[in-house]
Order: structure tokens, then C-alpha cells, then sequence
């Protein structure tokens, strides 16, 4: 059949990914009898830890935070093994949920959205997919994901390595051969980091092609025992109920106390025991080091010193040392050994601020002083991270307005869930949310909750479209803006403000206020008889059944 004539499946609702956010959209939605198709482009469950399968890949986020909070039946049957699990234990996470919740048989594999376009007479969403179908439905809620659309850097040659070029974010589902190999990695964010000091300490050459060096904290994993997995297990409604109240939607540590309130030895006491304590308690020991640049400065000296400290080389040392950003204002890496690695007679740093990159060449990279050769090479570049993935397929609101038009300047929405001009289209983890600097999966379940309330409250209304009125959608954005004005988070090239892709509009894309305060946000909207939002009858019978 040709694709004009392909003829539309009717749904309630259309739900875009298979992530953390998808996944419970998904179970939400059927739970509330809506007839459901999810999408996602890749093989199955699992979103960014369906496609990161790199060596090292890992959660720097506490397992027992990074997971469901939703199902007393899931979180009591799954065990963690560690506090900070690796990416097998995550995606056999998201297929053990997957099972027991029976959400399977809602998804589409293998099946990209090519088109979103609302319906106005209709009131719904014609959803086009790249197997040519179509499907058509009330409601659409894109759970697309913040870090799911992957860059290529843009360096002269790339198309023309020979060996295999391979990617952190998209890595082959095949065992790759690495052993003996010359490898290069260019990118030193997170994922760099975790493949470096993996697969530096394998039988290979590694090569580092490092642009901006990045700070990590020492992660010190540790395995869970049978007594705390069980104390866990009695406590979980408690510590998800603390996760709610944290800014980060985790249940970290927070400190109300500035850094300059203690004397230097005391400051210096409380960073020591958190460095040998490990994992996130260092972020949670002083309140104003992201508006203090003072005490981020000095901060930021305690890690330069302990780099110091761990390579064993001193001019390498100075290499690795971040300068000239404040440090938390890229995101913080947690690490298992990434500066010590350096000391390993096979792991070579090429300085790409002192040596920079010409080309990308058939057998290797050529900066300025020469050539490296290399068998492989890894890219672990990021990505065009928050609106990226929203952005890669058309999607046309009210009046044949485009996505691409109304977030030219850079994403507007209420909430990072709902937009005005574009009805019916709910985001989970969207731009203008707290995205990536809280708990992912803590804010998708804030997200997907909300706007099951609202389509609640449809249903019991006999309304057929709801959106985000623009006066409340800019005064969220203004005040998106009057936070990060103070925050240090925005004196760093990063992917959080837009600086890694170039064209980009630049300005930081979420909302620095913490998680809680963005969750009490939300409930005030839905306490307030959702006046923020602009409702419009179902204008057939049909909308109304929904
Ligand atoms: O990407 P990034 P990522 N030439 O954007 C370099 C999450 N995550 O995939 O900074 C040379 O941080 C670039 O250099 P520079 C987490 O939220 C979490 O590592 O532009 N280098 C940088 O070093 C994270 O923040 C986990 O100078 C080039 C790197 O590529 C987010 O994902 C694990 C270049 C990109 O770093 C993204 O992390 C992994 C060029 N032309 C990811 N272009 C955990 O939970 C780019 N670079 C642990």
C-alpha cells in the first residue's frame, strides 16, 4: 500500500520512547484504561541504557534513587547489587520491569516518528512513523529523553577512518575486539571518562584526545549486603518520599551551612572525609559553591590538589587539571581510578589545548604536532542534549505552527511538560524542567503523574484540549532565567546551556530551582484548579469519549 493511503489507526494516546519516562507512561496510561501505542527507535526497552553499552558504562547515581519508586511489587522484587550499578544491571532493570508490568506488547521496536501534526478540527495528533504508519490519537506524551540524540564532533576527515569508529552512545550490541589494540577516545565528559579508565587498564594503547579536562569525584563503590539490601527494602516508602523533598530527587545529602560559615580547618576536615567517604556526599557538604565563586575556587583547589596527588607525573598532572570554569558547572563526574589510570605506562594524554586537532585521517588523528595512529576510535562526544531528540522529527501544533519555530530562540514550555500552541502534547523530562540536574526518574514520574491528573481531569470536564497558557509558560521561563542569572553553572561551555552544538541558541535549558521546589510548582498548578492551563471543549463525540 502506498504511504497516503495507508490507512490511520485510531488510539487514545501515542507515547515516544522506551526509556524510564516512556516505560511509566506507559504502565500509568494503561492503568488508566487509555488504549495505548508506544514507539521506540530502538530494539527494545531500556533508552539510553538500550544504546551505551561502552566498556565502563555505569549509573554515577545511587541505584536505589535510579529506580521506580511507582511499584511496591517491583522495587521489593528486584535487589541491587551496588550502590552505583553498571549498565547490564540497569537495562536488566528496565527488562525485569518491562516483564512483570507486561508493557511489551504496547511498544512498536525498530520504529522512528518521522511526524507529529495536531489536528484542530479533530482534535487529535496524527502520529507518521518511518514504517509508513499512521496512527491518530487525543493525547501524545514524548518521553524522548534529554541525552538520546548523539554529536559527531565536527572534525575535517571523520568519514574517512578506516578502522572501526565507534560510538559511546550508539556502541555495537557485538562483542568488539579491542584487545591489543591502538585505540584513541576523544571526549573527556562522562561517558569519556568511564571508557578511559576501563579500558586503559586492558591489554591495549590508549590514546586520550582530551580538549577540557573535566573534575570527578571518587565514586567508591560498594557492594550491597544481604542486611542493608533488607533494610532498604523495609524502608523504601521513607526514602522515596526523601527523594521528593531533595533538590536533586535523590536522597543525597544537602547542606544548608556556606562554605566561608566554618573555619579553614573545618572546611578543610569536611572535604577530606567526603573525598575519602566517596560518591555524591562531597556535593552535599557546603549550600553556596554554585554562587560563590570564592569558595567554588577553593573547592576546585582541593580537587586540583588531589589530581596532583594521583598522577604520578607532574607536568601530566597539570594537563589533567581543570582550569578556568568553575567546577560542578560542567556536570561532576564520580569515578573509580580515572586520574591513576594516566599513570599506566599504556594510557597516553594528547593535550588538544596545547596540541590541537587538524583532521581525522584514514589510519589515525593528526593534531598539529602529528599523527597518531590508531586501529580504533572511540567517540564520546555528547550530545545535542534536551531538545535534540524533540527536534529530529517535525512536530506541527495549532495553526500549522512547527516546534522548530517556537523554540527557535531555544525551548519554551510550562514546565517541560506542556507548550502553549501545541495542545495535547505532554513531555516527560522536557527542556525547562530540572532534566539532568536531578533524578531522571524521579522527575518522569513527577512528569508522567501531572499529566495524568490533567487528562483526569478532562475526562471528568468533557474537554478535548488542554495547553499551556503563554502568560504562566513565560513567567516559568522568567524565572528560569532569574535563577540561572546567579548560578555558576553557567560560566562553562557546556551541553546544559546549549554551548556544545554549534547554532545552538545559548542559555541555560532547565530549571535550577531543585527538584523539590519544581515538584511543588507542579502540584500548585493542579492545587490551583490547573488555571495555567487553557482548556477547550471536545468539539465531536468522539474527543469527549476521552
Ligand atoms: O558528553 P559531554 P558525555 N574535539 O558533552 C569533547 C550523562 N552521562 O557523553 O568539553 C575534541 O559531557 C568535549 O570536549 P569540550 C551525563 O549527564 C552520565 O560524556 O567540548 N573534543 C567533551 O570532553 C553527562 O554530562 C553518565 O572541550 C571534543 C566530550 O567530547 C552527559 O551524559 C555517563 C570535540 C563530550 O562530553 C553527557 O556526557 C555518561 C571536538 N571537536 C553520560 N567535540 C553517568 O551516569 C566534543 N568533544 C556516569
Amino acid at each position: 500500500m502506498e504511504r497516503n493511503q495507508t490507512k490511520a489507526q485510531r488510539v487514545d494516546m501515542v507515547i515516544v520512547g522506551a526509556g524510564f519516562g516512556g516505560m511509566y507512561a506507559t504502565w500509568k496510561f494503561r492503568e488508566m484504561g487509555l488504549d495505548i501505542v508506544s514507539i521506540e527507535e530502538g530494539g527494545d526497552v531500556g533508552g539510553v541504557w538500550y544504546w551505551n553499552r561502552y566498556p565502563g558504562a555505569r549509573c554515577d547515581l545511587l541505584a536505589v534513587d535510579y529506580s521506580y519508586g511507582f511499584s511496591e511489587e517491583v522495587q521489593q522484587d528486584w535487589t541491587w547489587s551496588e550502590q552505583f550499578a553498571a549498565q547490564p544491571e540497569i537495562l536488566a532493570y528496565a527488562n525485569f520491569v518491562a516483564d512483570r508490568l507486561d508493557l511489551r506488547k504496547h511498544y512498536r521496536f525498530n520504529t522512528r516518528v518521522e511526524a507529529a501534526n495536531w489536528d484542530d478540527a479533530r482534535q487529535l495528533w496524527v502520529v507518521r512513523t518511518d514504517d509508513g504508519n499512521v496512527l491518530e490519537a487525543p493525547y501524545c506524551v514524548m518521553s524522548t529523553g534529554p541525552l538520546s540524540k548523539p554529536t559527531d564532533p565536527d572534525i575535517p576527515g571523520i568519514s574517512r577512518f578506516k578502522g572501526p569508529l565507534l560510538r559511546a552512545a550508539k556502541w555495537p550490541h557485538d562483542p568488539v575486539d579491542l584487545k591489543g589494540k591502538r585505540i584513541g577516545v576523544l571526549g573527556t565528559g562522562s561517558s569519556g571518562m568511564q571508557i578511559i579508565q576501563t579500558l586503559g587498564r586492558t591489554d591495549c594503547e590508549l590514546f586520550v584526545f582530551q580538549r577540557t579536562p573535566s573534575f570527578t569525584l571518587p565514586m567508591r563503590n560498594r557492594k550491597h549486603s544481604a542486611d542493608y539490601t533488607a533494610e532498604l527494602k523495609r524502608n523504601y516508602a521513607a526514602i522515596r518520599a526523601a527523594c521528593r523533598m531533595n533538590p536533586t530527587g535523590g536522597a543525597r545529602p544537602v547542606s544548608t551551612r556556606p562554605f566561608f560559615s566554618l573555619p579553614p580547618d573545618h572546611r578543610q576536615e569536611l572535604m577530606e572525609e567526603a573525598w575519602a567517604h566517596g560518591g555524591h556526599t562531597f556535593l552535599g557538604i557546603f549550600s553556596d559553591l554554585m554562587t560563590n565563586q570564592d569558595a567554588n575556587d577553593q573547592v576546585a583547589d582541593f580537587v586540583r590538589d588531589k589530581i596532583g596527588e594521583a598522577v604520578k607525573d607532574p607536568v601530566l598532572a597539570e594537563k589533567l587539571k581543570p582550569r578556568g570554569y568553575p567546577i560542578f558547572a560542567r556536570r561532576p563526574c564520580l569515578d573509580s581510578g580515572y586520574y591513576e589510570t594516566y599513570n599506566l605506562p599504556n594510557v597516553h594524554l594528547v593535550d588538544c589545548l596545547e596540541d590541537p586537532i587538524v583532521e581525522i585521517t584514514e589510519t589515525g588523528i593528526r593534531t598539529q604536532s602529528g599523527v597518531t595512529e590508531l586501529d580504533v576510535l572511540i567517540l564520546a562526544t555528547g550530545y545535542d542534549a534536551l531538545t535534540g531528540a524533540m527536534l529530529s522529527f517535525e512536530i506541527t501544533g495549532r495553526g500549522g505552527r512547527k516546534l522548530s519555530e517556537k523554540w527557535q530562540d531555544g525551548p519554551r514550555s510550562l514546565f517541560g511538560i506542556l507548550m502553549e500552541g501545541f495542545p495535547n502534547l505532554f513531555m516527560s523530562t522536557g527542556p525547562n524542567g530540572p532534566a539532568a540536574l536531578a533524578n531522571i526518574i524521579t522527575i518522569s514520574e513527577n512528569d508522567v503523574d501531572f499529566a495524568a491528573n490533567v487528562i483526569r481531569h478532562m475526562q471528568r470536564e468533557g474537554l478535548g484540549a488542554v495547553e499551556a497558557r503563554l502568560a504562566p509558560e513565560d513567567a516559568w521561563m522568567e524565572q528560569i532565567r532569574r535563577l540561572a542569572q546567579g548560578n555558576l553553572m553557567t560560566k562553562a561551555k557546556t551541553w546544559w546551556v546549549g554551548a556544545n552544538v554549534k547554532g545552538k541558541p545559548q542559555g541555560m535549558l532547565m530549571w535550577t530551582g531543585g527538584f523539590h521546589k519544581y515538584r511543588e510548582a507542579c502540584e500548585a498548578v493542579a492545587a490551583n484548579g490547573y488555571r495555567d492551563l487553557a482548556f477547550e471543549p471536545a468539539k465531536t463525540l468522539e474527543a469527549a469519549a476521552h
